[in-house]
């Protein structure tokens, strides 16, 4: 009996340790969870937001904080200030389309799929893209705004390259309009209230309803890593706004005539579409605020594409707004929109964000589209693709690391390159597999490019013919596998006015 309540007190006793170290376990896990999880937490912490405002056509000289006199840009000024202002960065390309494509992939137009502003042409299913390199490391991604960088019907949609939301314009032509019957939503069509086609006037705006979705993904997503581009259309045209809206009765009473252009009133137009988007970029900033993510929030900010000489006449013959005049002293940069001249490819850039980046700080550094990916690669730690001609411009931005300098930039539009290795630019035609009609320039001297040096440099020229030879392979194009589909959002805009309406 005694043995018998022994062995009773001793398998007690093996229950009540084996509980204890079961129980010491249980609380070894729990601890190691709550670890874990804050480890991730800090991880999650280290991903900034990241918010990429593209403005369409948006030129270097026109933001007023690069010295405009005529435009009024608040909010865009305010980011300058609070964030690093790029004085030589330039686009990916001298158009929307493949700038579009440089900018989401990573590469120069000398590797891109896209090489001209075909409308919608797609890049390629098995091309990465920034957002592709966010959405594998848990980012959540929306896209509001001009897509162009593949139609419906394409190996280019944006939901197959890392978006879970895409809402917007898909096509190029489609995006002429600021009162189409209907935008695009990964993929579906989402009727516009009370518009009948007219480019002009219709019941509801574009880009307020694109503005509108883009609010409502950043309240949905505050507490998560988010990516929000924003490929905005303003200030391109046609331009569609109402008489009565606040920012075009801003600018009504100037003098500003519009030759060459649809409307007499467009240049007053064009104004006010880019006022009323600095306003919704000043939503956005107070947005962050209010939402308490502002400080860890990284937002870029640039044009697309060189500026055009919109509304240019005898007596303003590189346009009313001068997107390539500099204000302070009128030298110019030579082309616009369309060429690779320094006109075509430089835009205003800054970068704003709290905490790592030096409030009202200017940078000079070298740098294009191809970079943004690279660099938000450098930021969350990931590799960016093998075939990335960017590089990181982190350590210039965090003050932080040595910054590496490009070895040469590249550009294209159409049959027409251009490479740039320090001061030197080379221009290049090429033309059944041969090229030809170059130009070499030294942009230090001569930023307007009007001394043509190929022959008093001829082995700089040479260095620089072999670097762009070396660069360029010939487009792999993406696939279209509804051809209806793919023209349609083309072709549903009515022909633009061919006169003065
Ligand atoms: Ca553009």
């Amino acid at each position: 009996m005694r043995v018998k309540t022994w062995r009773l007190i001793m398998n007690c006793k093996d229950l009540i340790n084996m509980y204890k170290i079961q129980f010491r376990v249980l609380v070894l896990a729990i601890v190691s969870f709550v670890f874990l999880a804050s480890c991730t937490k800090k991880i999650e912490a280290e991903k900034p937001n990241i918010i990429y405002i593209m403005l369409d056509e948006v030129g270097y000289y026109e933001p007023s904080y690069m010295g405009n006199t005529k435009l009024q840009t608040p909010n865009i000024d305010k980011m300058a200030h609070e964030g690093m202002v790029f004085t030589n960065a330039y686009s990916g390309a001298a158009v929307c389309g493949p700038t579009r494509v440089s900018l989401m992939t990573g590469k120069h137009l000398g590797h891109t799929s896209m090489r001209e502003n075909s409308g919608g042409e797609p890049i390629r299913a098995d091309e990465k893209t920034v957002a592709s390199l966010l959405q594998e490391a848990g980012y959540i991604n929306g896209g509001f705004g001009k897509w162009g960088c593949g139609n419906r019907g394409t190996s280019g949609v944006p939901e197959e390259h890392g978006f879970d939301i895409f809402f917007g314009y898909y096509d190029q032509v489609h995006a002429h309009s600021f009162y189409p019957e209907y935008l695009i939503k990964n993929s579906q069509e989402v009727p516009l209230k009370g518009n009948t086609g007219d480019y002009y006037q219709g019941e509801t705006h574009a880009q307020d309803v694109i503005f509108n979705e883009a609010v409502k993904f950043i309240k949905a997503n505050a507490d998560k890593p988010f990516f929000c581009y924003l490929p905005w259309t303003p200030p391109h045209g046609l331009w569609g706004i109402s008489e009565e809206h606040p920012s075009y009765q801003l600018f009504s009473e100037n003098d500003w005539p519009s030759p060459n252009s649809w409307k007499t009133d467009d240049a007053i137009r064009f104004a006010a579409l880019l006022h009323k988007t600095d306003g919704q970029i000043g939503e956005i900033l107070d947005l962050l605020k209010s939402l308490e993510i502002d400080d860890r929030t990284l937002i870029f900010f640039s044009g697309d594409n060189g500026g055009q000489d919109y509304f240019n006449s005898d007596k303003n013959p590189r346009g009313i707004f001068g997107p390539n005049v500099n204000p302070d002293n009128q030298k110019e940069f030579r082309g616009q929109k369309g060429t690779v001249y320094e006109g075509g490819l430089k835009i205003p850039m800054l970068v704003r964000w709290p905490n790592v980046i030096l409030p009202g700080s200017r940078s000079d550094l070298l740098w294009y589209f191809p970079d943004f990916l690279a660099t938000v690669a450098d930021i969350i730690k990931v590799r960016p693709p093998e075939d990335c001609d960017g590089m990181s411009i982190l350590p210039e931005l965090s003050g932080s690391g040595k910054q590496v300098q490009h070895d040469y930039l590249v550009w294209g539009q159409k049959n027409k390159y251009a490479v740039r290795q320090g001061d030197w630019k080379l221009h290049a035609t090429l033309k059944d597999d041969f090229w030809s009609e170059f130009e070499l320039y030294d942009l230090k001297a001569d930023p307007g490019e009007s001394s043509n040096l190929v022959q008093e440099q001829a082995m700089v020229a040479d260095q620089l013919k072999v670097i762009l030879k070396d660069a360029y392979t010939p487009p792999i194009k993406g696939e279209i596998y509804d051809h209806k589909l793919y023209l349609k959002d083309h072709q549903v805009n009515p022909p633009k006015p061919k006169k003065q309406l």
